[in-house]
């Protein structure tokens, strides 16, 4: 299954347009936030960040924390803290975790703070945002523009032509992320990015990445099923008879009492993207890296 939407958008000459833009971008920044879906962290991130960002300083956000388990987002903490990188958990509608950011970043940049400080000055810290599509990103940049103390317009000379947005902990953020592409290649990414939004329904086939989300919430939570849809997962041999019997549940009968399992496909999905399911992290650290 390819992710076309992503694909059409992702055509090899607009990668390397995208990326020099942001190699560009870099060059004007101490730091990198890189916003991850925590619910699938290793299927939203770009798989060429560590090169292309080589040398900058990273905070990885863990966003959608509100939708992933937090057993979850502990687990993937530890990890990218193990591998030096800061951390911060978030909800960048609510702005649950908003308030860890600036602390994070000055703990990342610590040396850079010291040497400014060294030589008398008080510099700003500059960072950007960069993402794969769906990730949040302009969630979370329109969150701290509200927040932000200023709005800094042009800074002639060095970063002419740019805004930047300029929140506590005397930080400034580039205020336009850089958009990076998911990995394509690898089905189960590209069904873990379908099963979360990233992916735009229109094109796919709804019921088929519908019936690949049950056979998966089968495997690892087949209670989460049982007791919003009540049918037990485990009495269905096939994905798209649990469907069926979800459509039934629910009562979308066309005429002649077949089960609408489009309509039933479109419930499921936009239900496990809300969280009324519960919630789901469907990567873990030690079996993708
Ligand atoms: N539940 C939840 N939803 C979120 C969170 N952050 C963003 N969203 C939702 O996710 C969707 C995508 O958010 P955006 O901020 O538009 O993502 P983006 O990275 O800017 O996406 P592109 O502009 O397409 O690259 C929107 O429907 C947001 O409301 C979060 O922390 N929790
Ligand atoms: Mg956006």
């Amino acid at each position: 299954m390819a992710p076309d939407s992503l694909n059409i958008q992702w055509y090899p000459g607009h990668m390397t347009k995208t990326q020099r833009a942001i190699e560009a971008d870099l060059k004007l920044v101490d730091a990198v936030v890189e916003i991850l879906d925590a619910r699938i962290p290793v299927s939203s991130r770009n798989p060429m960040i560590d090169s292309l960002t080589k040398g900058k300083k990273r905070l990885i956000v863990l966003n959608k924390s509100d939708l992933s388990q937090p057993e979850g987002n502990r687990r993937w903490t530890a990890h990218y803290r193990a591998k030096g990188y800061e951390v911060v958990e978030l909800n960048a509608l609510s702005g649950k975790g908003i308030a860890g950011l600036a602390p994070a970043l000055r703990r990342l940049l610590e040396d850079k703070i010291e040497r400014d400080r060294a030589r008398g000055m008080n510099k700003s810290l500059r960072a950007m945002i960069l993402g794969i599509p769906n990730v949040g990103k302009s969630s979370l940049i329109n969150r701290l523009a509200k927040t932000a103390k200023t709005k800094v317009a042009d800074r002639p000379g060095v970063t002419r032509g740019k805004q930047w947005i300029s929140i506590e902990g005397n930080i400034d953020l580039l205020d336009t992320p850089g958009i990076l592409w998911p990995k394509f290649e690898d089905e189960t990414v590209s069904l873990h990015l379908a099963f979360t939004g990233a992916i735009k329904d229109d094109v796919l086939d709804v019921e088929e990445i519908a019936c690949r989300l049950l056979g998966t919430l089968k495997q690892i939570r087949p209670e989460a099923l049982a007791e919003r849809y009540r049918f037990d997962p485990c009495g269905f041999e096939g994905s798209y008879d649990m469907l069926e019997e979800l459509g039934r549940q629910r009562g979308f009968l066309a005429t002649g009492g077949s089960v609408n399992t489009e309509r039933a496909a479109r419930i499921l999905l936009d239900e496990f993207r809300a969280g009324k399911l519960g919630t789901f992290t469907l990567e873990f650290p030690e079996e993708s890296e």
